[in-house]
């Protein structure tokens, strides 16, 4: 058993931040989602792992290197451009060769793992599985319609959707992949869509069983869903001190002070984590709220935010449901006229009062 992890793609969804890095990388309660993949492989007992890569290759091999971290062996696969999910299966068939693969989306999140959705694969032994979650609004996913225990059909965003099981970002293949993605054409967002290959499976009488996950499950694709996973994360964290904090500071629920940080008169309302050699500083930062490393927060209010290294933010009365990214600064200026002075990023958000 081998395991392919997806981490190339546009990430218009992210952008400015996917202009300049990798969105596998943002960290989720200040560990990369990359990472939390990773892990729920090695946990799986699979080692050998292919890892697609596309502008971003730099970034994500001096983050992961050859694996060893997590007990893994790591091949990076080169996508020349995001051809689609199923473009990145037909690239990687020297690395699978006859065996069989789960492919986890680099940047999806899963509560419980893969370790049952494995088992259940090697015990039916199906040519295909999917993971699928129960959803509430599945007009806006890949829906599966089920059968007497196998996959029927999928639908790419259905007007109708006849269940509520929307696909998951986890899938497991046998050699048969390789025909299906080799058949299929482009879609009209010219993509070779994983969707295709597996109907094509379907098609021809091969077996493609469902599996539903338990615990919950999220796809870090755009803004909001980035700020669920670092809440839905944070949680389950457990409080700890590795930093300093002054006496005139106080520190409520459950927080992580990571090494070498600093709270310095400031209220800090977890669930939330900060990350090593931050200081936080006459400030607040409130619930869901993940500061990551070399940060400085300064007369300011930060809640249900995610903040990236080395960025700063100085006398800024509230910052709510942001992504800050690397090297950032938000500051209030004295200087006149009194006025919003922007250098943003294309594809950029601002929302002002
Ligand atoms: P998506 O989030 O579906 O696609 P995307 O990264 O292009 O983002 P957007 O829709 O915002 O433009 O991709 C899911 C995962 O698969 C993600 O980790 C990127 C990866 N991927 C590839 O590695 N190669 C590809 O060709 C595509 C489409 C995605």
């Amino acid at each position: 058993m081998k395991a392919l992890v997806l981490s190339g793609g546009k990430g218009t969804r992210l952008r400015p931040i996917t202009h300049t890095s990798a969105k596998q990388l943002v960290p989720i309660a200040n560990k990369p989602i990359l990472f939390y993949g990773l892990e729920a492989i090695a946990k799986a007992r699979i080692v050998k792992v292919g890892i697609v890569v596309g502008d971003t290759h730099s970034e994500i091999k001096a983050s992961v290197g050859n694996g060893s971290a997590w007990g893994l062996k790591v091949t990076y696969i080169p996508q020349e451009a995001p051809l689609g999910l199923a473009h990145a299966v037909k690239i990687s068939q020297n690395f699978i060769g006859r065996d069989n693969f789960v492919m986890f989306l680099g940047d999806n999140l899963l509560r419980d793992g893969i370790e049952s959705f494995v088992k259940d694969f090697e015990e039916k032994r199906p040519n295909a599985q999917i993971l699928l979650a129960p959803v509430s609004h599945p007009e806006q996913f890949g829906v599966a319609e089920l059968s007497h225990g196998k996959v029927k059909r999928l639908e790419e965003k259905p007007k109708k959707p006849k269940s509520n099981l929307a696909l998951v970002g986890v899938y497991m293949f046998d050699s048969h992949i390789f025909e299906a993605v080799s058949k299929i054409k482009p879609s009209r967002r010219n993509e070779l869509e994983i969707t295709d290959a597996i109907q094509y499976l379907i098609d021809k009488k091969y077996t493609v069983t469902p599996h539903v996950v338990t615990g919950w499950w999220k796809d870090t694709g755009k803004l909001e869903d980035l700020l669920e996973a670092n809440r839905l994360v944070l949680e389950s964290i457990k409080p700890r001190n590795g930093g300093t904090v002054d006496s005139k500071s106080k520190i409520e629920g459950n927080v992580i002070i990571e090494k070498n940080a600093k709270i310095l008169g400031s209220r800090i309302r977890g669930p939330v984590m900060i990350g090593e050699h931050s200081v936080i500083k006459n400030s607040y930062v409130g619930p869901y709220t993940s500061v990551y490393h070399h940060t400085t927060l300064e007369n300011c209010e930060v809640e249900h935010s995610i903040v990236l290294e080395n960025s700063r933010i100085e006398n800024v009365r509230r910052i709510e449901s942001s992504l800050i990214g690397q090297n950032a600064t938000v500051i209030k200026s004295s200087s006149q006229p009194s006025a919003y002075r922007i250098m943003i990023g294309d594809s950029s958000r601002v929302e002002v009062p």
